[in-house]
């Protein structure tokens, strides 16, 4: 190789590994492991909770499904106002709201060009309101950011089950992607119950799941005009169900799905695909979908079972603190606002979660590690306690399990740690475990498998002149963003 080659190579080489790298040393970063996510979905894992809002005729009608032959003149919030909603959600520490822009029963809530069945026949505003308008409005105000749910299933229209729904179907898609300013998440619901009104025709319709809806093609639409918002549905193709009601991730939660093998509705969902697999070939993590009341709707019955603070932060805990993020269900009553029990309770659980994780105390501990990729101070352990999500801990190739050990300056006590990975180069850890040093001995507090963007692992109450977090167990050389104890 001429010398002129061999700089040239070496040029090449030196660009691969990065300038930052290069200041520190010989060391470039790990290679990513696969699946790793999309820019718009690393977006989305930092949004961690956000807010759903159950809103249509079936808040007048007291229903969960609505038949589809409801009058739009039943549509008559009093005092709609979602400012409130977003002020809620805001004072909540939600970052963004998604709304039932229609539900299963048709009726949408914005002036469709497409149906007589919205919002336009309703007396609410004498006709003329729109409530994505006014969501939308009020999520830019309130710093939120806005999603669409538009359900696939419409007991209303008379095509449904036939070619033309879907024509209808992604017209209205097109008017939520294009009127309302840039949207965060579109959700796509799987449910097919069969009967309904269908234009009259009063009866069951049943499709195939995995054919009727054209999913890929509807999905290009929305990459095309939103291509920043990431798509729900139990395949994805960016956020996928993690496969209950009930507020709960798994303990053992991988982001990897293989697309290929699922569709949206597939009744073996939750027991094939819910909990994810290391190695599969696309990055789509879980999002807890869970409601403050049992129901989806308000249903006045429910007032006094709103779920309590407590509730909220176990459900808190074992979805963000278990890498999914929370869609937690906040649904409007028939004044059109979020009724004041559930706003004090949403005050009340923001305050927990703030109180629990008010002082971090590993910003103020040394960190050292057993070993750091090239001996370098860019993956050295001092990286999981600066503050920055963007930097991290690493160790060498080949290095698969390791560990970094926080000294306080003095004895601290504490109940929960953050672990964080650094996810855009994958998902890595399959096993962890902290220890604490008390009483001159060291002792496991906790242990645990899987990591992802976010861990939230509780112990006993603990007083610890050091903490270690030993990754146990990895894929490939483990990465860790954050440790924080608390
Ligand atoms: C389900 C729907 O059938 C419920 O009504 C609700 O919208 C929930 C979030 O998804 O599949």
């Amino acid at each position: 190789m001429g010398r002129r080659v061999a700089a040239a190579v070496l040029g090449i080489v030196l660009c691969a590994v990065g300038p930052a790298a290069m200041r520190h040393g010989a060391v470039g970063p790990p290679v990513p492991i696969g699946p790793t996510p999309a820019p718009r979905q690393l977006a989305w894992h930092e949004l961690e909770f956000y807010g759903f809002l159950h809103f249509g005729v079936n808040t007048f009608t007291d229903k969960e499904w609505g038949y589809g032959d409801e009058s739009e003149a039943l549509f008559a919030p009093s005092a709609l106002d979602a400012r409130q909603w977003a002020k809620t959600a805001r004072d909540a520490g939600m970052k963004g709201l998604i709304i039932t822009a229609k539900h299963h029963d048709g009726f949408c809530l914005w002036p469709s060009l497409f149906t007589e069945h919205s919002v336009k026949n309703s007396p609410w505003r004498d006709g003329k309101g729109d409530v994505l308008r006014e969501l939308a409005d009020a999520c830019r105000e309130y710093g939120l950011k806005m999603g669409v749910y538009l359900s696939p299933w419409d007991r209303n229209h008379a095509g449904y089950a036939r070619p033309e729904y879907l024509s209808y179907y992604r017209s209205q898609l097109r008017e939520l992607l294009t009127n309302y300013g840039t949207l965060f998440e579109v959700w796509f619901d799987g449910a097919n119950g069969g009967d309904g009104y269908y234009g009259g025709a009063r009866e069951k319709r049943t499709i195939d799941s995995r054919t009727y809806y054209d999913w890929p093609n509807t999905w290009s639409i929305v990459r095309h005009l939103q291509p920043g918002a990431v798509m729900f549905s139990d395949a994805g193709p960016d956020v996928r169900w993690v496969g209950n009601e009930n507020g709960v991730a798994f303990d053992t939660s991988w982001y990897g799905l293989d697309r290929q093998t699922v569709y949206p509705g597939d009744p073996n969902y939750a027991r094939n695909f819910a909990r994810g697999r290391a190695d599969a070939t696309d990055w789509v993590p879980p999002e807890v979908d869970v409601s403050i009341r049992p129901g989806w709707f308000y249903h006045a019955a429910e007032d006094a079972k709103v779920k309590t603070v407590d509730r909220l932060l176990e459900i808190y805990e074992q979805s963000v603190g278990r890498g999914a993020n929370l869609l937690l269900n906040i649904p409007p009553d028939r004044r059109g606002l979020i009724p004041d029990t559930d706003v004090e309770r949403l005050r009340s659980f923001h305050q927990a979660v703030d109180a629990a994780f008010r002082v971090d105390h590993a910003r103020e501990a040394t960190a050292t590690a057993s070993n750091a990729r090239g001996g370098s101070a860019a993956y050295g352990a001092a990286r999981v306690n600066d503050g920055k999500p963007d930097t991290y801990w690493a160790t060498d190739d080949g290095v698969t399990s390791a560990s970094v050990t926080l000294t306080f300056a003095t004895p601290t006590r504490f109940d929960r740690v953050v672990l964080q990975e650094f996810i855009a180069l994958g998902q890595r850890v399959e096993a962890f475990a902290v220890e604490a040093e008390a009483e001159g001995g060291w002792k496991t507090v906790a242990e645990g498998t899987t990591i992802g963007y976010k861990r939230i692992v509780r112990c006993e109450p603990t007083t610890a002149a050091r903490v270690r977090v030993n990754i146990v167990r990895a894929r490939a050389c483990p990465t860790l963003a954050t440790i924080g104890v608390y």
